[in-house]
């Protein structure tokens, strides 16, 4: 009964198909459908299936990794691995109402679903995706709301030596419940569209999210630029507030690379005007921030107000680019503008159409886009979000309602921006932030996770919401910095930059109606804290850097939870209040305020202070002091960590030096990558890498480096080496050289130069 087919298998049941594709030996799709064709796609979607060797034996289909038991009568599903391990098993599959039952196995946590407030493990919870203007709808954003600005309809599964991942391709609401409902059933739902997911099955849990990249899509690697500090506030009303802002970074030494306008640059609200009363020359004054190093990035919503004679509205009213209503009657909503209209993004030639509106901000030096208010937000209806019976119209002329599309218009916005760019700066890596976003959206845009409130809860709650956006696919992430609603406080501000330092978007953003909330903006303490991590996260750029081309290319986060590198603990598989910032530096912020010691749970093997350099067996809870000006960082023994001259903005100064520092222990192995940060030469292999290993053996160092692209000017490297008792030696590509402390040898490793310091 299961036969083979042109895309992949096929079983049939009594009232129903069954779609199998295979996109590894590991990654199944199961589609159910009603007739004999194979449903479309989300444009989450961009993995092939490929043509995979299956044995099918009866009820029962093969790969090397999965063995897949199908049920004749209903096509229910059980999933084993190669040993004939249970992974899952349906309890139910309705296909009337689009709903799966799985058995609660042996899954010691669910996690994912991107962004959602409360505790990193789901276990024994239910939530909802449907993509809403959370501060809109509600007082504060808290963990009773299941419905936030973003829907990744994906989670993962997790035991000490398995994993699987589970991607639902549906962009209707959907609904997850991981045994709160019903003890040991795990269930997942949709209101329309299909049963259509994807099983990604591995042993480890980073391969899961490196399997759901396959499927979904990495984050582009981003300007480099875009990796430094930035602030935002809604808003800076006119051309001198924003240029008092730039001038003090400048004046207080606070390294920034980015500054942003919100909506009241504009001229009333009408996206693709300035408003040039208040920012007279407004050409003029980006130039003149671009030479003190600023990036400007500018806010545009989707609404376009309804006003005859504003030349967007009226362009887009003439090709019928905007969404319906039931009666066919362009749909009028409000949102800051007052009435306003909303493309239709789900078109190719509407999306061409805003990408290219963007040109006039790009010709004044705009760098970057800020999509707000993409859910889309309406403040018109009780929901503040646009209808669902409203119409959109696809490429092939159907009619699609907004209860399909709805959860993806943030990200079909983003990708008019995203392609809208690259098509007006070809050579230019575009920056894009998004506030909904779908699964896939990280290969158009950043994404932070909307109007958080300044309380330390909101602090704390931002680091699960992280590591879970994390494990859904998404890198490129940050929260406002300071909180946006409500005044903030400078203990608050402190511990919170202490923390965003480490984020990968790293902004400052706060509402208006609150005070103020800039380094400088709470006395000298709080000024002096904050630059020091200000500072500190300019250290960390190429590191960050490093960890981004990690992420583009296979798809692992920035931001860890502890499990992702050891996942045989259980103990981690419940911290939300620490994170791996890439595999070998571990964050532990304080989140209270008043607070100055925390406990830390260092994971086995041994851990270096980051400040005081002392070395810690781990496998154990310590407590850590941790006065206001110190964020507890830990460095895992065998690491090598870059750290790069504090400057004032990225590309200030040309990198001619870098410095590396070993912190003794095994697996000393690291690829630094260089290329120029900006374009897109490195797609033509213009970059350079290098790998290094550095072993210690009885005080004696060994050092092997291998050039595996050099086409990229490579800085000269100081490798400095921490935590070693009594040093003998040191081997360098073959050589013996007899060392000291305080020791600086040069070695001929690569251009210009390498250089070891034994640090004393
Ligand atoms: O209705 O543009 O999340 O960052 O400052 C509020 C004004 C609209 C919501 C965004 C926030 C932004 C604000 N926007």
């Amino acid at each position: 009964m299961i036969r083979k087919t042109d895309y992949g298998y096929c079983a049939e049941g009594k009232k129903a198909y069954l779609h199998i594709q295979f996109f590894s030996d590991s990654i199944v799709r199961f589609a159910y459908t009603k007739n004999n064709i194979l449903p479309e796609s989300t444009p989450a979607v961009i993995g092939q299936s490929k043509n995979i060797e299956a044995l099918v034996d009866g009820n029962y289909i093969k790969t090397q990794n999965l063995k897949i038991k199908i049920d004749s009568e209903d096509l229910k599903v059980s999933v084993f691995d190669s040993e004939d391990n249970l992974l899952s098993r349906d309890l139910s599959v309705d296909i009337d109402n689009i709903k799966v039952e799985k058995e609660l196995l042996w899954e010691k946590g669910f996690y994912g679903l991107g962004e959602k407030y409360g505790w990193i493990n789901k276990k024994g919870t239910q939530t909802e995706n449907y993509n809403s203007d959370v501060l809109g709808a509600h007082p504060l954003h808290n963990p009773t709301i299941k419905e936030y600005h973003t829907s990744i309809p994906f989670y993962i599964g997790l035991d000490k030596d398995k994993a699987y991942g589970i991607y639902f391709d549906n962009s209707y609401r959907t609904y997850f419940d991981f045994g709160k409902e019903k003890d040991k059933v795990v269930q997942f739902s949709a209101d329309g569209g299909h049963i259509d997911y994807y099983f990604i099955y591995d042993k480890k849990v980073s391969e899961i999210v490196k399997g759901y990249s396959e499927i979904t899509g990495t984050m582009p690697l981003p300007r480099k630029e875009f990796l430094g500090f930035q602030q935002c506030r809604w808003s800076y009303m006119n051309r001198e507030e924003l240029m008092e802002i730039a001038k003090r970074m400048r004046k207080e030494n606070i390294p920034c690379d980015v500054l942003y306008l919100d909506i009241d640059y504009m001229e009333n609200y009408k996206v693709f005007t300035v408003d040039s009363e208040k920012f007279n020359e407004f050409k003029e004054m980006v130039k003149e921030l671009k030479e003190m190093g600023f990036k400007i990035v500018v806010i545009i919503d989707p609404g376009v107000k309804k006003e005859k004679g504003y030349y967007v509205y009226e362009e887009g009213l003439k090709n019928d680019y905007y969404i319906k209503d039931s009666d066919g009657l362009v749909y009028v909503g409000e949102v800051w503008p007052g009435a306003a209209v909303f493309p239709d993004f789900l078109r190719s030639e509407v999306r061409k159409w805003w990408g290219e509106l963007h040109k006039g901000l790009l010709e004044d030096g705009v760098e970057g886009i800020w999509n707000d208010m993409n859910e889309p937000s309406d403040f018109s209806t009780e929901s503040k979000v646009v209808p669902e019976d409203i119409v959109h119209v696809d490429d092939e002329g159907r009619e699609r309602k907004h209860a399909e599309i709805h959860n993806m218009y943030g990200m079909l916005e983003a990708i008019a921006t995203y392609e809208g760019l690259r098509e007006l700066q070809p050579n230019k890596r575009p920056f894009v932030l998004t506030r909904g976003t779908f699964a896939g959206t990280q290969r158009y845009a950043a994404h932070w996770t909307g109007d958080n409130t300044s309380l330390w809860e909101h602090m704390e709650s931002s680091m699960p919401m992280f590591m879970n956006l994390g494990l859904s696919g998404y890198t490129f992430i940050g929260s406002d910095v300071g909180g946006f609603a409500e005044d903030s406080n400078g203990e608050l501000l402190a511990r919170w930059t202490q923390l965003g330092a480490f984020t990968p978007l790293f902004r400052n953003h706060s509402m208006k109606g609150t005070i103020n909330q800039e380094p400088w903006c709470f006395g000298e303490e709080v000024l002096d804290n904050t630059r020091k991590y200000i500072k500190l996260r300019y250290k960390f750029i190429t590191y960050l850097y490093n960890l981004m081309r990690e992420s583009s290319k296979e798809g692992h986060p920035v931001m860890r939870p502890l499990f992702y590198h050891y996942q045989g603990d259980e103990r981690t598989y419940n911290i939300n209040d620490q994170f791996l910032f890439g595999e070998n530096i571990m964050i532990c912020p304080i989140v209270r305020p008043g607070m100055d010691a925390r406990m830390v749970y260092l994971p086995e093997g041994d851990w270096y202070d980051y400040w005081t350099g002392e070395k810690i067996e781990g496998g154990r809870y310590i407590i850590k002091e941790a006065a206001i000006d110190t964020l507890p960082i830990f460095i895992k023994a065998g690491a090598i960590i870059p750290q790069d001259e504090v400057v004032e903005y990225i590309g200030q100064k040309e990198n001619t030096k870098l410095d590396l520092h070993y912190y003794v222990g095994d697996n000393g192995e690291y690829t630094l990558y260089f290329d120029d940060g900006r374009t897109f030469d490195y797609e033509k292999g213009i970059y350079s890498e290098i790998k290094l290993n550095v072993e210690e053996n009885d005080g004696k160092i060994t050092v092997k480096s291998e050039v595996l692209k050099d086409e990229y000017k490579i800085p000269e490297l100081v490798l400095h080496i921490h935590g070693i008792e009594e040093f003998k030696s040191i081997d360098v590509d073959n050589g013996n050289t007899p060392v000291e402390k305080g020791d600086v040898i040069s070695i001929d490793i690569c251009k210009p130069e390498f250089k070891v310091v034994i640090e004393k």
